[in-house]
């Protein structure tokens, strides 16, 4: 090796041993890995682990050990609803930024980045806008000029605070909507036509040149029939694929990674090939609301460990399969689940017919289950060449 090479090694080395360990091991306490946050171990690949942010557990004065865990483990937040727009801008005309800026603030004084999450989405609209739109009180043209000004307006607000952007959120169908056929579904599909999707990016990037500006989907981990028709995650790519091709600014897909140990799931290089697939369109890539949720079967309910360990199994696998294929692919920017405690999970009150649960990495008491150490296994014991800096796109104009 040259020495100007073996300068850069030791120069790497000595960051990735202080980030690892903020204090420097001794004899007396040598450096345990085990010991440190998500946080810290993902620095050690430019990974940044983020987690969703529920505003009223964040404010809870009686539960400090939810600020403590979210503000300690974790280099990334995202608001779980408080920059949704009907949480921004309940009444026409009246933005209320105060969960939003409470979140931004905190993720400050953490020194962590924020993805911001979502501008544009068909779930969660403020009434006054789904109504207008479906008494003909809001015409077509006004809605498109609503959305620029929203978009505009968030982004601009939190312009240089926000590292990635949730632009379009679950904008394709799924197989077991009508028609089955993928297509453009929901709200602004119906009303703008699919062109609301390159509009909206092009909106986000004029609002902040710098943020990275993502599309956002969930069944998107891996590639299945390669036929568009049934296969959402070649829907996602030809779209992205198009989008660039058409000089919209998106830089990144994000994949949700909502699993379910009751399903097919995947392998790490399945997963991988994926990452890799978007990457060769010039786009990053990040996990952003990952949990694995099981079935709540009466036997589970009632406390039955037979029952409960195969799925605090296959939950802590699948959580691992995402985070290899991540640190396996270095345009894979970060690694976000979807609230970090079954207490606050959103899975028990959305699945309840049969119920479901367990799908986050803390029990309700904040303890760490299995799916906690893997994460930090693999973190741990990914080797070369999975411990080199991400490769983040520069921002597409
Ligand atoms: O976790 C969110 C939950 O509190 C809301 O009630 C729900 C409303 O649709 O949205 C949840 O978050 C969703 C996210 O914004 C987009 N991807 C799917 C997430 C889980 O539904």
């Amino acid at each position: 090796m040259k020495p100007r090479r073996w300068i850069s090694a030791g120069v790497v080395a000595v960051a990735t041993a202080a980030a690892l360990n903020a204090l420097p091991a001794t004899a007396s306490r040598p450096y345990d890995p085990t010991t440190q946050t998500l946080a810290a171990l993902g620095q050690r690949h430019g990974l940044k682990i983020g987690t969703a942010v529920n505003a009223t557990a964040l404010n809870d004065a009686g539960d400090p050990q939810y600020r403590r865990l979210a503000a300690s483990e974790f280099s990334s937040v995202t608001a779980e609803n408080a920059m949704k727009w009907e949480s921004l801008e309940p009444t026409r005309g009246t933005y209320d930024w105060t969960a939003a800026d409470q979140l931004v603030e905190f993720a400050a004084r953490n020194r962590q980045a924020v993805r911001g999450h979502v501008l544009v989405w068909h779930s969660q609209l403020p009434a006054w806008l789904t109504s207008g739109v479906a008494d003909g009180s809001i015409s077509k043209q006004e809605l498109r000029e609503l959305l620029r000004k929203h978009i505009t307006t968030v982004v601009k607000r939190y312009q240089g605070r926000i590292w990635q952007w949730d632009v379009v959120n679950e904008a394709v169908s799924d197989p077991w909507d009508t028609p089955s056929t993928l297509h453009y579904k929901g709200f602004w599909a119906q009303n703008l036509g699919p062109d609301y999707i390159a509009d909206a990016f092009r909106w986000a990037r004029a609002a902040d040149p710098r943020a990275l500006l993502f599309y956002n989907d969930y069944n998107i981990e891996a590639f299945g029939s390669g036929n568009p028709a049934d296969d959402k995650t070649q829907f996602v790519y030809d779209m992205a694929k198009g989008l660039r091709a058409q000089g919209v600014p998106i830089d990144g897909v994000g994949s949700q990674g909502h699993l379910g140990t009751q399903y097919g799931n995947f392998d790490t290089l399945q997963v991988t090939a994926a990452l890799k697939r978007f990457a060769g369109l010039g786009l990053a890539t990040a996990f952003t609301e990952v949990d694995v949720r099981s079935e709540m079967t009466e036997a589970v309910r009632a406390g039955n460990s037979a029952e409960i360990n195969p799925r605090l199994q296959a939950s802590a696998a699948n959580f691992s399969v995402l985070m290899k294929a991540c640190l396996a692919v270095r345009t894979c920017l970060s690694y976000t689940v979807w609230g970090f405690s079954d207490k606050y999970s959103w899975v028990p009150d959305w699945f309840n017919d049969p119920p479901e649960g367990l799908a986050t990495i803390y029990d309700e008491n904040y303890q760490p289950k299995r799916a906690y150490q893997e994460l930090k296994s693999d973190l741990i014991f990914a080797g070369p060449p999975y411990v080199l800096p991400r490769v983040a796109p520069r921002p597409h104009r």
